[in-house]
């Protein structure tokens, strides 16, 4: 007999606090789409029971070359929860790691509930209040960081950390103003990838309309003061042996981590 939703997010959890590699689960064989965010919701709720509150939600594969690289085409959402939330400038530890890769993103800061049941919904600039660089760690529970697009949901997206920098208030005069940024991804000061936010599904503005509808389709919410992260705007890169991480946004800033406890 197969697993049941709840031996899944169990067993999903539980790599994610051993920092221990599971075999892929293969739940494309078995699982549609909203079964596998079924067993997201349940891994989430592992981490909410433990005291870390959901405080906003991320998208993963907005970003084209980032879907080539994995292999997987589809947009996926994920929930933030408090413990993933490392300080700028702050300190991210190997040991509560697998194998962590890392990706210069956008973060949205929401001002206002979202109202789901609206099927238009508030415009980027209603309801964002500041955007900001970020950084984000996945880190896949999956062995060899291989996975279905129903493993990955499961997963939680591959959610592990992410560093916010400082907040820019967003203008409702220049609505093109983040369209276009350069974003330079640095490991030991070192250029390890570059891209821009226009490769965040054509303009990152659109990010904030795939969480409003990826929350509608899939039982998140967006309440007033949560964090969106938009995807990445340049592949994934292995974080390996790197002391230092930082994503720098053109006129908007950086965001930075250092790294401690070695490679795995
Ligand atoms: C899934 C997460 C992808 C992004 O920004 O595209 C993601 C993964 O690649 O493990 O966060
Ligand atoms: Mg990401």
């Amino acid at each position: 007999m197969a697993p049941k939703p709840e031996q899944y997010a169990f067993e999903l959890d539980r790599a994610a606090q051993n920092a221990t590699a599971i075999a892929q689960l293969n739940l494309h064989e078995s699982l549609d789409e909203e079964a596998a965010y079924r067993i997201q919701h349940e891994v989430v709720a592992h981490r909410v029971a433990r005291g870390n509150p959901v405080i906003g939600l991320k998208l993963g594969f907005t970003n084209q070359a980032k879907a080539a690289q994995m292999g997987v085409f589809d947009v996926i959402a994920g929930s933030l929860t408090a413990d993933m939330l490392v300080q700028d400038g702050g300190t991210v530890f190997l040991d509560e790691l697998i194998h962590p890769r890392v990706e210069p993103e956008l973060a949205f800061l929401l001002k206002q509930d979202v109202d789901l049941s609206d099927p238009i919904g508030p415009s980027f600039f209603e309801a964002v209040e500041a955007v900001a660089p970020a950084l984000e760690i996945i880190d896949s529970r999956y062995e060899d960081f291989t996975f279905s697009l129903q493993d990955v949901i499961a997963d939680n997206t591959s959610a592990s950390k992410f560093v916010i920098g400082h907040w820019v208030p967003t203008t409702a005069a220049s609505p093109d103003s983040i369209a276009n940024l350069g974003v330079v991804l640095e490991l030991d000061g070192a250029v390890a990838a570059t891209g821009s936010t226009a490769s965040i599904l054509g303009n990152p503005i659109r990010a904030f309309e795939a969480c409003c509808r990826m929350a509608r389709a899939y039982g998140f919410t967006l309440p007033a003061g949560s964090i969106l992260l938009a995807g990445a705007a340049t592949v994934a890169v292995p974080i390996g042996e790197a002391g230092s991480i930082t994503a720098r946004v053109t006129g908007l800033g950086s965001a930075q981590a250092s790294i401690l406890g070695g490679a795995r």
